[in-house]
């Protein structure tokens, strides 16, 4: 089985823990989108690792690492994340596989982010500032550099063209700016020293694999509601996060992929603007994210925190095809007297059946809830799920009901052993 891990809700699901843990049954980890705007937090013996652009197996040094063509990679922040787990003893020689047709995020692409902040004011997105959309608006554009384009096999005029054409462009966005093309066009030069060992086919890579038997792992970044169709447009990131993306992202066909796992929180968080039905503005919001440790493992932001939305959740099943879910900070839950699932939304005195398409009709959308009890005794580090309190399981039971699929995993802690595997 080559499986999809991929976020059912607005990112940070705890992604990172799921692919850890799955990944001894793979040969290959890959990531189809997004780029170091991604934060995936795994934690092994007590030692904590924030991957960003690296997908998250890469901590098991017999697996074999992906970056696709559906990235955008900064290599400045790609080195420095190997940097990182170099000193922590992890060799990434040999397993490590970037695709020469990702686009780069080059210098002026965080400026380009910040200043289009700046510039919606109010209707801020809320980015990373990772210059993430303006990499991909130059992929759009047809105007992008990517990876492959460093190597010297492509013509070099057409390399330098499209890098004073890139930073002129740039130079007359930003008031005062003289930032010189040459010297970015240099960096290119000593970045493509580094990067090259790693550079492959990854379509060809892949295809040789799967049909040698080999299984791959598809680890999405972000989450369904950030896609950028699928999501809750204009507040998403630029890519596809969805199921979808991973043809495209990596050059594979959708007959590889044989199953979809949706990550999701026992209850719902989301960082960075736009609607949020089931969000809590009150103490039991602040309680999630104290109990969480709700905040943003790159930037770190605070998180908004809310209600489990089985609406948002239902319509990541139907959009990704998702087999099973896995619930993780489930222990987050212990204590609380009740609990509220979001299981519809109303609007305008009509009842919603799916998740809207439309930005201020989400707005307008008041949450239905079914309230349900808590439970007293802890779930936190429960491995069997027998052993979880009878509201927990009634509580997993109702989120299968309203969200149509089976829960495959719950996740009861950040170690890699604090997880139920069911059948
Ligand atoms: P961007 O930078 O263009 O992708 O931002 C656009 C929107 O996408 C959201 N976004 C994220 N949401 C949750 N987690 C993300 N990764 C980091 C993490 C974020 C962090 O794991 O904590 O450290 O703050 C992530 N990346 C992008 C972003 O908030 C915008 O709403
Ligand atoms: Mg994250």
């Amino acid at each position: 089985m080559n499986i999809a891990v991929l976020g059912a809700q607005w990112g940070d699901e705890g992604k990172g823990k799921i692919v850890d843990l799955l990944t001894p049954n793979f040969s290959f980890v890959t990531r189809y989108q997004g780029g170091h705007n991604a934060g995936h937090t795994v934690y092994v013996n007590g030692r904590k690792f924030i991957l960003r652009l690296l997908p998250s197996g890469i901590l098991h040094s017999t697996v074999s690492c992906v970056i696709g063509n559906g990235l955008v990679v900064d290599p400045v922040a790609l080195f420095s994340e190997i940097d990182e787990i170099t000193a922590a003893g992890i060799d990434v020689t040999g397993r490590l596989f970037v695709s020469s047709k990702a686009h780069l995020i080059l210098p002026y692409h965080k400026e380009l982010d910040v200043l289009s902040e700046a510039k919606r004011g109010e209707r801020k997105i809320g980015t990373t500032s990772r210059g993430i959309g303006p990499a991909y608006e130059d992929k759009i554009g047809r105007r992008g550099i990517r990876v492959g384009d460093l190597s010297g096999g492509a013509s070099r005029q057409m390399l330098e063209d499209a890098v004073r054409h890139n930073v002129e462009a740039r130079n007359n966005l930003i008031p005062d700016a003289r930032m010189d093309w040459r010297e970015v066009l240099a960096g290119l030069d000593t970045i493509w020293i580094r990067l090259a060992p790693f550079v492959t086919d990854v379509s060809v890579l892949l295809d040789e694999a799967i049909r040698a038997g080999k299984r791959v792992m598809f680890e999405g970044a972000q989450g369904t509601l950030l896609d950028i169709d699928h999501g809750t447009y204009p507040y998403v990131t630029s890519s596809n996060a969805t199921t979808g993306g991973i043809c495209t992202g990596l050059g594979i066909g959708p007959k590889h992929i044989t199953g979809v796992m949706g990550v999701a929180k026992a209850y719902t968080t989301r960082v960075g603007e736009g609607p949020f039905p089931s969000e809590l503005l009150d103490d039991m919001g602040q309680k999630l994210r104290d109990g969480g440790s709700e905040y943003g493992s790159v930037t770190g932001r605070p998180r908004r925190c809310g209600w489990f939305d089985a609406v948002a959740v239902r319509y990541a099943v139907r959009v990704n095809g998702l087999d099973a879910l896995a619930i993780t900070k489930m222990d987050v839950l212990d204590g609380f007297p009740t609990l509220k699932i979001c299981t519809g939304y109303t609007v305008d005195g009509e009842t919603l059946e799916h998740f809207p398409s439309e930005i201020g009709q989400l707005a307008r959308c008041e949450p239905v809830y079914r309230e349900v009890p808590g439970w007293t005794a802890p779930t936190a580090g429960v491995r069997r799920f027998e052993d979880l309190p009878a509201e927990a399981r009634a509580y997993i039971a109702t989120l299968e009901d309203v969200c149509g699929v089976p829960v495959a995993l719950i996740s009861t802690g950040s170690d890699r052993h604090e997880t139920i595997l069911r059948g």
